[in-house]
């Protein structure tokens, strides 16, 4: 298992910090996302022979998000 942060940017209410959780936790290999409404932040825990960063980065920005 494998944990990675990314500071995400658009994510200013409790509806989008639900679609964001719930897009990660869709992607085979995804066991939690965590994200932070406070620090802007979403932290993911994976496993890394399923899936990776680039990935994980590209799905939060199709769910409509700057992340970097
Ligand atoms: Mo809240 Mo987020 O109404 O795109 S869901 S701002």
């Amino acid at each position: 298992m494998k944990t990675e942060t990314f500071l995400v940017q658009g994510m200013t209410c409790d509806g989008c910090v639900a679609s964001i959780r719930r897009a990660l936790e869709g992607i085979a290999g995804v066991k939690e996302a965590r994200p932070s409404l406070e620090k802007g932040e979403v932290t993911v825990d994976y496993d890394p022979s399923l899936t990776g960063e680039t990935a994980l980065r590209r799905t939060i920005e199709a769910a409509g998000f700057d992340v970097n």
